[in-house]
């Protein structure tokens, strides 16, 4: 009997997922979330960032983080879980959001007391307070740099997977270092959100692994290390300030002391955390090439399983490690759940009438054509936010509601052909994969079958499964990818949803349409 915890640190929430392999069965044994904005107050985030007056920077409390890893680490232990029996833990986090710790960070991490609170002890160890993340798009200027400075935006894609993203952390890091020198020359460690997650749990700077590693423009998509001219390009002396890059199944240390004094747990293995997008790549059981997956969280990805790195040519996609080895495509759309939510609110609806709403209007909306742009937007890059409408009229609010699901859906289609698999079936996860009306649209516009999977955590999951395959691959028992996700990943009981085949020419048309719009707009 083992027990294995996966962790997710996202966006506005922290989410547990913990499951036990019996002789006989597995289940999951318990889920739990804690949203940072209702739970932790008194850090003042609204959907776990802080407001900032510059839409483009924005930043989160990593102290927050720490204190939910706290609080949840309690309930687990109160839980009625067999604290003795878990194994591992492994988590995922929102990717390339870094984490700045002071010198001195190393031996304060190593020293941490059972009988004070972790944040009270976590007081001094910034080199910066608040940590960038994904949603901060504020350094177009790093993009531009590092990109001249290696030869152009192909060829760093072709080094690290991808083009220059002001998300990602090389460009973070450089705007940081140029503007805040001495805070940066005073930083012992450049962690991930992931990596400093996994330290808490381990009581030591932990390494990276190449799932999240290649969120960054820093690591070598080939060879899963640093590449010396991007670390140039990015930042003085910034190989001695990187977590080193490990296989994702490396065990980084044990729980540290502090988790087993204070809350009775054994030292178990902590293996290294992962970003949620490769950890979801697991907990949606994508682990064979052909099938994709989609989250529909904060922000709606789009990522699949890519044996050979095959980087994308004009730019819009990623390509990131796969924690099962090999590597993944991944196409990422800011404006996701809070667009919708934008639409929802904006004419005074709930899910249920928005749904009603995509149930009155006709597929292919007369021909109406929103670009949902109430964000900065990633893909397409869309620096200046504002949404653009065509033949729709702002006051129609069913209207616009089937407008925004379907610009979502026609760009989740069109912005993923670029990873070269043709699909025929979506593992649907996230906040809004409850939904089966948006479903429908996803169905009718792709034409591929959808799975909505049982799970609404996959991320967490996926940080689960890791732990019980590293576990069992340290302890020479190793099981097979296959067999640890089709123990776990199961549609939900709504079952698949199929495509209307008589509908496939109105969306090829539309989203021809919606080709030449956004071209036109951005
Ligand atoms: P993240 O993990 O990125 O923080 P989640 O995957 O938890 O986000 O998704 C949260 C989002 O789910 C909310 O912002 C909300 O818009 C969306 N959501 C929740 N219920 C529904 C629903 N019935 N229909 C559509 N979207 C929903
Ligand atoms: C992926 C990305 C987002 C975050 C959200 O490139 O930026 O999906 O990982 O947590």
């Amino acid at each position: 009997m083992a027990v294995y915890l996966g962790f997710d640190s996202s966006t506005q929430s922290l989410t547990l997922v913990a499951i036990g392999i019996y002789p006989d069965h597995q289940e999951v044994l318990l889920e739990r979330s804690l949203p940072f904005d209702e739970i932790l107050p008194r850090y003042g985030t609204r959907h776990g960032v802080l407001p900032a007056a510059d839409p483009r920077s924005v930043h989160a409390p990593p102290l927050m983080w720490a204190e939910a890893l706290d609080l949840m680490m309690a309930e687990v232990a109160q839980s009625g879980i067999a604290r003795d029996d878990i194994r591992a833990i492994s988590g995922a986090a929102q990717q390339h959001g870094s984490v700045y710790l002071a010198h001195g960070a190393g031996t304060r991490l190593g020293a941490l007391k059972a009988h004070e609170p972790l944040v009270a002890q976590l007081r001094d160890v910034w080199a910066r307070a608040t940590a960038p993340v994904w949603l901060d798009s504020s350094t177009s200027e790093a993009c531009t740099a590092i990109t001249v400075a290696l030869g152009g935006a192909a060829a760093l894609s072709r080094l690290t997977g991808s083009r220059a993203f002001e998300r990602f952390t090389g460009p973070q890091i450089r705007a940081f270092a140029v503007s805040q020198p001495n805070a940066y020359a005073n930083t012992e460690r450049v962690h991930l959100v992931s990596s400093f997650m996994a330290s808490l749990l381990a009581g030591a700077h932990a390494p990276l692994e190449p799932g999240d590693a290649s969120g960054m423009n820093l690591m070598d998509i080939t060879t899963c290390g640093w590449a010396p001219d991007a670390l140039a390009a990015t930042a003085p002396s910034l190989a001695a300030k990187l977590p080193p890059i490990v296989p994702s199944w490396t065990t980084v240390g044990t729980l540290a002391p502090y988790w087993c004094q204070r809350y009775g747990f054994p030292p178990a293995r902590v293996v290294a955390w992962s970003g949620d997008n490769p950890s979801s790549l697991v907990g949606l059981g994508l682990v064979r090439e052909g099938r994709l997956g989609v989250s529909l969280g904060t922000s709606d990805t789009v990522f699949g399983l890519m044996r050979t790195a095959r980087p994308e040519p004009s730019g819009i996609g990623h390509v990131f490690g796969a924690p099962t080895g090999g590597h993944m495509g991944l196409t990422c759309f800011a404006n996701g759940s809070l667009a919708r939510e934008h639409v929802r609110d904006a004419y005074g609806l709930d899910w249920a009438a928005f749904d009603d709403a995509l149930r009155r209007t006709p597929p292919g909306n007369g021909g109406a054509l929103m670009l949902p742009w109430f964000e900065p937007e990633i893909t397409p890059a869309v620096a200046r936010p504002g949404v653009r409408r065509r033949h729709l009229d702002p006051s129609d609010a069913a209207a616009n509601v089937r407008a925004v699901v379907e610009a979502q859906m026609m760009a989740l289609v069109r912005h993923s052909s670029w990873m070269g698999v043709r699909p025929d079936t979506f593992h649907v996860t996230g906040g809004a994969a409850v939904n089966l009306e948006i479903l429908k649209v996803m169905a009718d516009v792709s034409g591929a079958q959808i799975v909505p999977v049982e799970t609404r955590n996959a991320a967490a999951l996926g940080a689960a499964l890791r732990a019980w395959h590293a576990d069992a691959a340290a302890s020479g028992q190793a099981v097979a990818w296959q067999d640890i996700v089709s123990s776990f990943v199961r549609p939900s009981g709504s079952g698949a949803i199929f495509a209307r085949p008589e509908l496939r020419r109105t969306y090829d048309e539309l989203m021809r349409a919606q080709a030449r719009f956004e071209a036109a707009s951005h």
